[in-house]
């Protein structure tokens, strides 16, 4: 019994020190420690030595179990360390590699316009308001002093929703409901989407943008607007921008006026861009309808304003060049990436 211990002793500590991986050493200590492990077995038959024999026996046989647990726990430290150091090795992670870019949007031209103007008319005091596209015909029609049998109205330029509701042709009914529920003074800019039954081409589309301002108070006159107006043109389209006011006509203004500003491509000696006039028409303008005013509950002996209406999409096409409306609604990367 004595040779078999220290045999065991023997091999199993030379095959210990040989393990490699975690799994192999766990196969050894079954193999020599488990329940039927080789020294196990041979603890097992203890029972069977005589007296004199057995505390000897005893003794080797711990002293062999000892020195096998010893080993296997220096054994699996260096195991858990080189099982590491593979792991590390496998999992490295190049730091000094490039990162993957992720690519920038831009923003839409006719945004970078309508975020402009807000911009510019909220250093003035304006403050910028909303309202639905879908829009009584009362308020886009009939608040607006215009008569009941304009052209305007026709099922062929409007689109009718019912018998009494539209897609809005302009924003000025977001100032019809602001005058109705607010008191002078007034200052407010309404940019949105409009509607119009148009065909489309390079100049027209059923769907476009119209930005309208509106002021409000007591003792507004027409240098109020032509002050406002030329101020907004220089800082829109540059500090030399000189504006020009032709008479005009709607409905809901009287006066009325167009606005032009000198060509900012040439400084208004001519080009192609404002067709060798020198100009560029801007913006339609006037002094608020007394009826208007009337109708919004706003009375006209004791106030006055003045109001004005610009397309975004043909702004935004004069700023950047752009030759067909079409492709701002297009939504091609190509087109869309070129706005920073
Ligand atoms: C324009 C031109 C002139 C306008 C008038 C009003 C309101 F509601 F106050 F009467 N809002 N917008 C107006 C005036 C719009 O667009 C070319």
């Amino acid at each position: 019994m004595k040779e078999k211990l220290t045999k065991i002793r023997e091999i199993y500590i030379e095959e210990i020190n040989n393990a490699t991986s975690s799994e192999n050493l766990e196969d050894i200590r079954v193999k020599v420690l488990g329940k039927k492990g080789e020294l196990t077995l041979v603890l097992r038959d203890m029972g069977k030595l005589s007296k004199e024999e057995r505390p000897e026996m005893g003794k080797l046989a711990n002293e062999v179990r000892e020195a096998i647990e010893v080993s296997l726990a220096g054994q699996k430290e260096k195991i858990i360390e080189i099982e590491y150091e593979k792991m590390f090795e496998n999992e490295a992670i190049d730091i000094t590699l490039p990162g993957k870019k992720t690519p920038f949007g831009s923003h839409h031209p006719l945004n970078i316009v309508v975020e402009r103007l807000n911009d510019i008319f909220i250093g003035l005091g304006f403050t910028v308001e909303e309202g639905p596209e879908i829009e009584w015909a009362e308020y886009n029609f009939d608040h607006l002093n215009i008569p009941k049998e304009h052209t305007s109205r026709d099922l062929q330029d409007t689109f009718y929703v019912n018998d009494e509701m539209v897609l809005r042709t302009q924003t000025s009914p977001i100032q019809v409901r602001t005058m109705m529920k607010r008191k002078p003074p007034i200052r407010i800019l309404a940019p949105g989407r409009v509607y119009r039954s148009d065909e489309i081409d390079a100049t027209h589309s059923p769907v476009f943008h119209q930005a309208e301002g509106l002021v409000v108070d007591e003792g507004i006159t027409m240098s109020d607007l032509k002050g406002t107006l030329d101020l907004f043109a220089k800082e829109m389209f540059g500090p030399d921008t000189k504006t020009k006011f032709r008479p005009h006509q709607f409905y809901f203004t009287e006066p009325s006026a167009e606005m032009d500003v000198t060509c900012f491509a040439c400084n208004g000696k001519g080009c192609r861009v404002c067709q060798n006039t020198g100009w560029i028409e801007i913006l339609g303008c006037g002094m608020v309808h007394p009826n208007v005013l009337e109708v919004c509950g706003i009375d006209p002996k004791k106030y006055s304003g003045f109001a004005f209406g610009m397309g975004l999409d043909r702004i935004a096409m004069i700023k950047y060049g752009i030759s067909d409306l079409r492709l701002m609604f297009e939504n091609d990367i190509r087109f869309l990436k070129q706005f920073k």
